[in-house]
């Protein structure tokens, strides 16, 4: 009898395989869009409007074009001749690619100079003279509703504000009732800010245009490079570039988080001047243009309430959010979520009253809306309802932790219809919170902290037990730009056992080539090294929707499960014919068919597709491939149940995060070492916005920290030893009861250090403080109320 391979042998799921694809990260072998180097390459550089609105009344070129080795400059006049200075946003808004009368928002692109070197880019775009007649911009969202506002988008006929869209869920009615009758009430206002992911590698692109074949090859920095030749053609169909004359290739990707999602105008004017041209042309941000113009994230104003009883019991919540979306709504959600999935925002309490409105406006601020690591705008959501469920357990002085666990819809309970509709697919949040509570030794925590206020020292505990939605999505509710949101897999079996898998989303440096192997290898009995993992090249890769939102393991993951076992069924019945008895006498053991009570007679998976290339049964198609395009039957409910402990110095109000505890539950693990580095990221970048990071504009419209001097990323010495762990509630729909992790901590960290921060302030009298917490917000804070 052949002994088979055990999973972990193979690969297989549940271990830490370590990742493939580090041998060439950490060797210097990634190829990443700046290697890219083509004959004849050209280099664009892009002009930026150093006001924030401002009518354009001249652009003198002249200088420009004399730069040695400055081929041309483009303008917004020149594309308008191609009907190509207007492009759409993923969330069906319009944006310009270059503006011919008005720029909207400080570093917004204004000329593209195409040189022979991009020194003589720069320099070229440094004597381009551009004259401006500054106007007054609006930077306030909430003034942008005033009735006196300077309307912003003018080129929308008949705009009379500065409104974009109204959105509200929930029963206003019932709420409302349970509000009025209630014990308890309490109330915040709250910030959360606009930020900014700084990836390693910026954004950028080779745009490659053959004349001669009228064929596009777009190299370029997307996490959605099926969903990006698409837009490519609805943009640039008029002029002949059609789909199947588009190749979008997303090489190695030096971290997306989000900003990687969305087209940039920079994306755009290469492919337009490399079509005119005829010749390839490289543009690179740099880390200035890419903090400043790129999509941003959050900036959603949102007034938070809860009621309650006394006693601690949840009865209803109410939201209303003010979204500043800059000049367009270029947000990544899905066509029916302008709001993504802000609506999660009722949490993992059991009560059936909540209502949440909001409302999106223009401001001079550069457009975005959804990126870094947001799960569609998760973040916010969570952010709103941690924070008022601490705020309420300080209103009625109960135990943040004994109310938690005392509103918790019970596991049982699963699936839970939410009241505003989302069908929650499984979850232990008690099981997942009293981990977390044992792992701190929670009670000992409260008791020195008891102590410590008597002398009048700062300690603060805070939770964040947070449920996340993720795998956008099923297609009769998630589709972007129309597109439904399914993902997909390819696999390709060689006639010696070795496998080749395509799929349509993206790693970005989440470790697909590994843990989508790790499925197939568990699925088949194929092990993981035999199998190599393909994404990010449109003329290869099965049409898929990209990776973000945590969406590729409930999506991508799910097909490549679904594919192997089309594979596996087939291989049964090569196995039978092979075995000369009927499918029904078989039984799978990973990596091999055997005949039930007669285990010696077997077949391997290797035998088995090497005989559907040399000794198929008559009748069935050769070869041992199949796709599968999964349309998930609900989204995935991730959960986790952090706790954060601070010590806060009185005198300089500076922070220490002494611990910081994460029990995530993405159901069944694929690679625990992979999960481990998705949640200690995740963590760092939740730890970003609740401490450090904010994009601050002055009244003019100015940046006023653009760039790394004064714009706080946290790196290694700014972040605590994250202390991780897990419960496990598979997803009952996910074909190998999988959820997604990428962005959980990055959701669930930021009310989980605001609660510290505020429990360790709140003898003061202090109720709420907004994300970046700085020493000096706190120090500030403190002496307000004469604490110091
Ligand atoms: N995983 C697992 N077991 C699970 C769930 C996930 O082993 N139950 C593994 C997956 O196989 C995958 C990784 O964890 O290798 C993340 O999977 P998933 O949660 O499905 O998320 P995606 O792969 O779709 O990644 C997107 C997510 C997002 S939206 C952002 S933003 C983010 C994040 O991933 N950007 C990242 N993590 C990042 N990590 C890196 N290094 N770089 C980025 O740009
Ligand atoms: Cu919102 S950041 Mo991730 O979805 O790419």
């Amino acid at each position: 009898m052949i002994q088979c391979k055990t999973s972990k042998e193979i690969g297989g799921m549940g271990h830490s395989l370590k990742r493939k694809e580090d041998a060439r990260f950490i060797q210097g072998k990634g190829r990443y869009v700046d290697d890219v180097k083509l004959p004849g390459m050209l280099y664009m550089d892009i002009v930026r409007s150093p006001y924030a609105y401002a009518k354009i009344k001249n652009i003198n070129i002249d200088e420009a074009m004399k730069v040695p080795g400055v081929v041309a400059v483009v303008t917004g006049r020149d594309l308008e001749k191609y009907n190509l200075h207007w492009m759409p946003t993923l969330m069906s808004d319009t944006q310009m690619v270059l503006p011919t009368d008005t720029v909207m928002y400080q570093a917004q692109e204004v000329a593209a100079v195409i040189a022979t070197s991009k020194y003589a880019a720069r320099d070229g775009r440094e004597a381009v003279r551009v004259e401006y007649e500054p106007m007054k911009p609006v930077i306030d969202p909430y003034k942008s509703l005033d009735p006196d506002a300077p309307v912003l988008r003018t080129d929308k006929e008949g705009k009379k504000d500065n409104h974009i869209w109204n959105w509200k869920v929930g029963d206003k009615q019932k709420t409302d009732d349970v509000f009025a009758k209630a014990e308890v009430v309490v109330k915040e206002q709250m910030h959360i800010p606009r930020i900014h992911v700084a990836s390693i590698e910026t954004c950028g692109c080779v745009a490659d245009y053959d004349k001669v074949n009228n064929h596009l090859t777009m190299y370029m920095t997307t996490q959605a490079p099926h969903a990006i030749r698409t837009v490519i053609a609805l943009v640039a169909g008029h002029v002949g570039l059609t789909e199947e004359k588009i190749r979008v290739i997303s090489p190695d990707i030096g971290g997306g988080f989000g900003g990687k999602v969305p087209v940039y105008p920079g994306y755009v004017i290469a492919i337009a001047v490399s079509f005119l041209v005829g010749k390839p042309v490289k543009w690179i941000e740099d880390r200035s243009e890419n903090l400043q113009a790129d999509s941003f994230a959050r900036d959603y104003h949102i007034t938070a309430e809860m009621a309650g009883t006394k006693d601690g019991k949840i009865l209803a919540t109410r939201f209303k959010v003010l979204a500043d979306h800059g000049y367009t709504d270029a947000s990544a959600n899905p066509s029916k979520f302008p709001t993504g999935m802000f609506s999660i925002a009722t949490g993992s309490y059991d009560y059936d009253a909540t209502y949440m409105e909001c409302d999106a406006v223009y401001t001079n601020k550069p457009p975005g809306g959804v990126a870094y690591r947001c799960s569609f705008r998760v973040t916010e959501a969570v952010h709103a309802i941690e924070r008022i469920t601490d705020r309420f357990a300080l209103e009625i002085g109960k135990d943040p932790a004994e109310l938690r666990l005392q509103n918790f819809i019970k596991k049982e309970d699963f699936p839970w219809k939410s009241p505003t509709g989302w069908i929650y697919d499984s979850g232990d949040y008690h099981k997942g919170l009293l981990k977390a509570m044992d792992t701190v030794d929670y009670h000992q925590l409260r008791a020195e902290q008891a102590e410590k206020r008597k002398r009048g020292e700062l300690m603060g505990i805070g939770l964040s037990t947070f449920t996340e939605v993720v795998g956008a999505g099923p297609s009769k509710d998630f589709d972007i730009l129309g597109i439904k949101m399914f993902d997909s897999a390819e696999i390709r079996v060689h006639p010696t056992g070795k496998a080749i898998a395509r799929f349509g989303t993206k790693s970005q440096g989440q470790g697909h080539e590994t843990t989508y192997a790790q499925i197939i290898a568990e699925e088949l009995g194929i092990p993981a090294e035999n199998i190599q993992i393909e994404e990010g090249d449109t003329d290869t890769a099965p049409y898929g929707l990209g990776t973000y939102a945590s969406r590729s393991t409930p999506t991508a993951g799910a097909a490549a499960a679904v594919a192997s076992r089309k594979l596996r069924d087939k291989a049964r019945k090569i196995a039978a014919y092979l075995l000369e008895v009927s499918e029904d006498d078989l039984e799978w053991e990973p990596g091999k068919f055997f005949v039930k009570g007669a285990p010696e007679k077997s077949k391997t998976i290797q035998e088995i597709v090497f005989a559907s290339y040399t000794n198929h049964p008559p009748g069935m198609e050769a070869g041992f491939e199949a796709t599968h395009y999964y349309d998930p039957p609900n989204l995935t409910f991730p959960s986790g149940a952090y706790i954060c402990v601070v010590d806060i110095d009185k005198e300089t109000g500076a922070i220490h995060v002494r611990r910081f505890v994460a029990i995530d539950d993405c159901g069944n693990i694929i690679n625990p070492m992979i999960v481990q580095g998705q949640v200690h990221g995740g963590l760092t970048q939740g730890i970003a916005p609740a401490m450090y990071e904010e994009l601050i504009y002055d009244e003019a419209g100015n940046i006023l920290n653009g760039t790394f001097m004064d714009y706080l990323v946290p790196t290694a010495v700014e972040s605590p030893k994250w202390e991780t762990g897990h419960t496990v509630t598979p997803s009952p729909h996910h074909p190998i009861g999988a959820k997604g992790v990428g962005e959980s901590p990055t959701v669930g960290a930021p009310p989980a250090i605001a609660n510290a921060i505020v429990d360790a302030l709140s003898p003061y009298g202090i109720t709420h403080l907004d994300i970046p917490i700085t020493p000096f917000k706190v120090w500030k804070a403190l002496k307000e109320k004469g604490a110091i």
